[in-house]
């Protein structure tokens, strides 16, 4: 039986997945709602295909309780956020879900890491957490790093689909792993060492950071010198060697926006390309906000009440607010003083989460003179006939209505 602690965006999915496979599988969480919520046959958060998946699990015998199990297979999936003053990985929950499973655990059993970790972290936290408890590593308790790839938005696919790592410093439990995860993956499973694997993931992420970065740097250079940023990316692209990523508001979720600082805060005298890189990227909010400072300047617009900001996610079609450029903005504006007085809308927060959030996508255009798209909802790209009166700043490059500014 495998038991997944940590019933988040990736646990979630991937339990679901297991238990949908052929596995015995049962979900523990400390967050009872949580659980309550999973129990009454309702998933947590919105997701493509994920309310079938859940059905087939739950008729395959998932099942999920706030209790750690006593079994052989343990996959921990719990956020690793950033210390913002160190940059490194805060593996308090990490260090949590281990402890608590060590109270349970048999000897002899594996235990799974899912969760994002910076190269090392198994080895100099992880492993004296489990030898403090009298256990001996590769014989009572054997460890292994999985890390997941799959994209918000595209996870049920990408679970099914995606190549993926398995870290394991034990050839044999490296390819009992390999097993079980191939039970639902159809991509190819590279089995490689676990320092080698934690590197790996976060390295990937590093890559698009510091390439969405260099497509931000270039914004900013298109926009001192009067240049298409857009046209200039696209016709660079055609290069067969060159993929430069998008320029935007900032960058958000959990991972992409959070995983490169991990090896700032453990190399900061090396990672210099990825420091200034994460800078330029945290710098994008307070630039958009000077765009609309000078957009409303130009435009001859005093009343901040007539602005609307189109998107509260960090990205489009997706429910998730994690690190979003749009609150960040917010944060912003509210740390200068300033009587936040923009509209706010997203289709996809239905609760009010900020000051004059509006719900209604009729009502929110009639409010104001100005939009600023933040995030591309397929929901605005269907109605952008009805921005045509407006003056717009579009950060993401979806609306070709004549006078649209850019960022
Ligand atoms: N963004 C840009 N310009 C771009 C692309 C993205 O500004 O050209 C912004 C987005 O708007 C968003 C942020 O970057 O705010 C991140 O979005 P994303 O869609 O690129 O990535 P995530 O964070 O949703 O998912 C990433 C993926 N990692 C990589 O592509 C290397 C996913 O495969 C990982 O599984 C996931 O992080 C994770 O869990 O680490």
């Amino acid at each position: 039986m495998i038991n997944v602690i940590g019933l988040g965006y990736i646990g979630l999915p991937t339990a679901l997945m297991l238990a949908a496979h052929g596995n015995k599988v049962i979900g523990t969480d400390y967050n009872k709602d949580l659980v309550n919520t999973l129990n009454l046959g309702r998933t947590t958060f919105k997701e493509n295909e994920l309310d079938e998946l859940f059905q087939n699990a739950v008729d395959a015998g998932i099942k999920f309780t706030t209790e750690y199990q006593k079994t052989d297979i343990y996959i921990i999936s719990v956020p690793t956020p950033y210390d913002k003053f160190t940059k490194k990985v805060d593996i308090t929950y990490i260090v949590k879900a281990v402890r608590d499973v060590m109270k349970v655990a048999p000897k002899g059993c594996i235990v799974v890491i899912e969760s994002t970790v910076s190269p090392g972290t198994i080895n100099h936290y992880v492993k004296p957490e489990i030898e403090a408890d009298g256990f001996k590593i590769g014989e009572d308790i054997h460890l292994v790093h999985a890390p997941e790839r799959i994209i918000p938005g595209n996870m049920i696919y990408e679970l099914l689909h995606n190549n993926r790592t398995i870290g394991a410093d034990e050839y044999e439990i490296g390819e009992k792993i390999k097993n079980i995860y191939s039970s639902f993956c159809q991509g190819k499973i590279v089995v490689t060492d676990i320092k080698t694997a934690e590197m790996t993931k976060v390295v990937e992420n590093t890559y698009r950071a510091v390439n969405i970065a260099f497509a931000n740097e270039l914004a900013k250079i298109c926009r001192h010198d009067n240049m298409d940023v857009y046209e200039i990316i696209n016709i660079c692209n055609m290069h067969p060697r060159v993929n430069i990523l998008w320029p935007g508001p900032g960058v958000g979720g959990h991972c992409i926006s959070v995983d490169p600082w991990f090896l700032v805060g453990n190399y900061p005298s090396l990672a210099k390309v990825i420091d200034e890189s994460m800078k330029t990227n945290d710098a994008m909010p307070d630039f958009v906000l000077n765009r609309i400072y000078e957009i409303m300047h130009q435009e001859g617009l005093q009343d901040l009440s007539k602005v609307g900001f189109y998107g509260l996610t960090y990205k489009e079609n997706v429910d998730d607010m994690r690190e979003s450029p749009t609150l960040q903005m917010i944060e912003s504006m509210e740390r200068h003083l300033c009587n936040n007085l923009v509209k706010i809308y997203d289709p996809y927060i239905k609760n009010d989460i900020v000051k004059n959030q509006m719900h209604d996508l009729d009502a929110f255009l009639d409010s104001i003179d100005m939009i600023v798209l933040l995030v591309g909802h397929d929901e605005i790209k269907q109605n952008i006939e009805k921005l045509s009166k407006k003056i717009i700043l579009d950060t993401r490059k979806i609306c070709d209505i004549e006078g649209t500014y850019r960022i």
